[in-house]
């Protein structure tokens, strides 16, 4: 028997932007995801290089200027706008307790600063997660995935202004109001620690703009904290009983060998490049290493009077983590380095990598979960995790994709072994499950779907959805409460 409780959420996660399309379509406004390039024709290095870290003035006016929507795939995406119908059905058979996805603030709020909302946005949400429930499943909502309005960039800076607060606190009201009673769980912020791994993504900046880049970083992680404890506290407020989460991408980190030195360093990415930003969001406060690593920086934070209140009087409910892989801490300089979701790491010669060489490592969720949770004692939704592969349409015409079985089943097991540890875990919203662009490098190859989507890199293709072998097998793993893993 699974050690999972019985009301435990097993889910499927997607991103409004890796998804919709529709990017000019129902009064959307244009945002800082529609911004990003890829060509298909791009080499593997060409690849890396534009990745998401990488906005630059030149890209950003290239992209405000094109007319030819090719080149920008998060523009069409996998029309899941248009889809979303037909893809809930079959996640329904899938058996899915819960989705998640990420509102389109754009959709909201065209301009970010519009003084009314738009109805068409709000009527989009509304439906799809009516249709949510009517096909038996909670809703999981991230408010704010990445895509920010771009007119909030240029004409005020972003999150490097306190007025994007206030604007994306009006925005939160206008979901709590429409959408609280059709909402389970909202995570105001997908991984908040992004901001300081990719900081076009996280907080929308350009890197070639700025003198000082490191504090205009942590300028925008010091508002998006306030933003987040001020969601939490209007939610409360507003939807009484209402559970609200803290999210980062968590870089589980093992010291590379038992020398004190490697020890250490382990500690301190743990404490960085994790903890610094649940400490905030969990236990309401800077955390006692945050002047040493600040100051190394050369940063300090804009902290004005009432700030440290907010943050102490508005803790998360839950805390949520993405994990897809670990990595090693040394203080060796000349350890071999392998790439990562959001940044690169060094190599475990004990784990295998996935085709994006990410390193695959179950019991790291297993180790990540007793962690996260023997330091905060807060329940914990884990809001993605999944194998991005290449995946072939085989001579039958099916796509057969053992590995992502196998990914699957190891992490799952792993989860089981940390519910048993005494871990609270809430549910496990498997990340990408269908086919959607994916955000590091853009590519719509790199895939995580057990749900096939019958779209290439250049937007061709028919669209059509079909079941992947790993549907089957999540199927029953959700039907046994993830007793039946085989
Ligand atoms: C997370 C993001 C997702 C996502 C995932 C996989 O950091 O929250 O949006 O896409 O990583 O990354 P990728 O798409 O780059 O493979």
């Amino acid at each position: 028997m699974s050690h999972f409780r019985s009301d435990f959420l097993w889910g499927g996660a997607i991103a409004a932007s890796q998804a919709e399309g529709a990017w000019n379509e129902g009064g959307k406004g244009i945002d800082t995801q529609d911004l990003r390039v890829f060509d298909a024709a791009w080499d593997k290095a060409q690849r890396q290089e534009n990745r998401n870290i990488n906005m630059t003035s030149a890209r950003f006016a290239d992209a405000l200027a094109a007319e030819d929507d090719t080149n920008y795939p998060f523009r069409w995406a996998i029309d899941f706008y248009h889809h979303y119908r037909e893809d809930l059905a079959l996640m329904e058979k899938l058996g899915l307790k819960i989705f998640r996805t990420s509102i389109s603030w754009a959709r909201i709020y065209p301009n970010g600063d519009d003084a009314q909302p738009n109805e068409e946005g709000l009527r989009f949400y509304e439906d799809l997660f009516i249709e949510c429930h009517k096909r038996g499943m909670k809703v999981f909502a991230t408010i704010l995935h990445y895509a920010m309005p771009v007119n909030l960039v240029t004409k005020y800076g972003g999150w490097k202004n306190r007025k994007t607060i206030d604007f994306y606190l009006r925005y939160c009201r206008t979901l709590y109001e429409r959408l609280g009673h059709l909402v389970d769980y909202w995570l105001p912020f997908n991984e908040i620690n992004c901001s300081r791994f990719n900081p076009w993504n996280g907080c929308a900046l350009i890197k070639d703009q700025e003198k000082d880049y490191d504090q205009e970083i942590f300028r925008c992680t010091h508002h998006q904290f306030l933003a987040n404890a001020l969601a939490v506290k209007l939610a409360h407020e507003m939807i009484p009983g209402s559970m609200v989460g803290g999210m980062i991408a968590r870089f589980t980190s093992y010291p590379a060998t038992c020398a004190p030195n490697d020890v250490m360093q382990s500690i301190l990415d743990e404490n960085y490049k994790n903890y610094f930003y649940t400490d905030v969001m969990a236990r309401g406060k800077y955390p006692s290493y945050t002047e040493r690593m600040l100051s190394e920086l050369g940063v300090t934070l804009p902290i004005e009077p009432g700030d440290l209140e907010i943050l102490r009087d508005n803790t998360v409910d839950f805390l949520s983590f993405s994990y897809y892989m670990s990595m090693v801490s040394t203080s060796d300089t000349g350890y071999e380095i392998t790439s990562g979701n959001l940044l690169s790491g060094k190599k475990n010669p004990y784990l295998p990598t996935s085709d994006w060489g990410w390193q695959i490592d179950p019991v790291g969720l297993r180790i990540s979960l007793n962690q996260m949770y023997d330091r905060y004692q807060k329940p914990i939704f884990i809001a993605e995790n999944g194998l991005g592969a290449m995946d072939v349409i085989a001579g039958d015409g099916k796509v057969h994709d053992p590995y992502r079985i196998d990914y699957l089943r190891e992490h799952v097991r792993q989860m089981d072994e940390a519910a048993a540890d005494g871990v609270d875990l809430l549910g496990y919203t498997m990340w990408g499950i269908i086919d959607i662009v994916s955000c590091g490098t853009i590519e719509m190859n790199k895939r995580y779907g057990v749900i096939y989507v019958d779209r290439d890199e250049a937007g061709k293709g028919t669209n059509r959805r079909a079941e992947k072998d790993s549907f089957d097998w999540y199927r029953k793993c959700i039907a046994s409460n993830g007793d039946d893993l085989t």
